[in-house]
């Protein structure tokens, strides 16, 4: 396992990148609309209707041909700890991944759904020949999961992906996440630095 920091010359303010079984993962401190990977993952809610956050970024930028997909495609929407794909209207990626991790007021303590939300954006990725999936820090902000503990289930569940698939011939090359907040960054530094320690 291999770490380093770096800068780029993109929008995206500091970097975080370790080597994990083979695969990159990575943390930049920047909006998830500029970013140019092959999926997108949005914090969706089970109606796939938008809403505020990283939902309401996503469709505004993306514009309506992303709502056009869900509704044709998932008219009765998508189960908590699941996602659903469709594509990416004007941002720079091939796929949104519509996300539903569980709410802290309806289904507390369900850190076991918020793995499930992120396994499956990984499955997806590999299902449609992603090479590159950027996540937002699922379920933290109006759903209100604790940081501490969601960032260590979120690095923890790819973690354990990556070695799930190690020596397999998948497209997937790096996992991003894509954090809003210099508080979420240090929270997901940190649980980096755990996995690396605890593997
Ligand atoms: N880029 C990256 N991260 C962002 C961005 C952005 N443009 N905007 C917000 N964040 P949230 P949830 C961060 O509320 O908790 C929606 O209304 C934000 O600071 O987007 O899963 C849906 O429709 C926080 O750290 O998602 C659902 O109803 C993180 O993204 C509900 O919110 C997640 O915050 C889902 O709630």
């Amino acid at each position: 396992m291999k770490k380093d920091m770096f800068n780029d010359s993109s929008n995206l303010l500091v970097n975080y990148r370790v080597e994990i079984y083979s695969y990159q993962l990575e943390l930049v401190l920047g909006d998830i609309t500029i970013q140019e990977v092959d999926a997108i993952v949005n914090a969706a809610n089970p109606y796939l209707e938008g809403g505020g956050g990283v939902d309401g970024a996503i469709h505004r930028k993306g514009g309506p041909a992303i709502m056009k997909e869900t509704r044709e495609k998932y008219p009765s929407g998508c189960k908590t700890g699941a996602a659903v794909p469709s594509n990416a209207g004007n941002l720079k990626a091939k796929y949104i991944f519509h996300a539903v991790g569980p709410c802290w007021y309806v289904q507390p303590d369900r850190f076991d759904l918020l793995s499930s939300t992120y396994n499956s954006c990984l499955k997806l990725a590999i299902e449609l020949n992603c090479k590159s999936v950027v996540f937002p820090s699922i379920s933290t902000g109006s759903y209100g999961y604790p940081i501490k503990e969601s960032s260590v289930t979120a690095v923890n569940t790819i973690g354990d992906f990556f070695r799930s698939i190690q020596g397999q011939n998948t497209p997937l090359e790096f996992v991003r996440f894509s954090l809003f907040s210099e508080q979420d960054f240090t929270a997901y530094h940190n649980a980096i630095d755990k996995y690396l320690i605890s593997g």
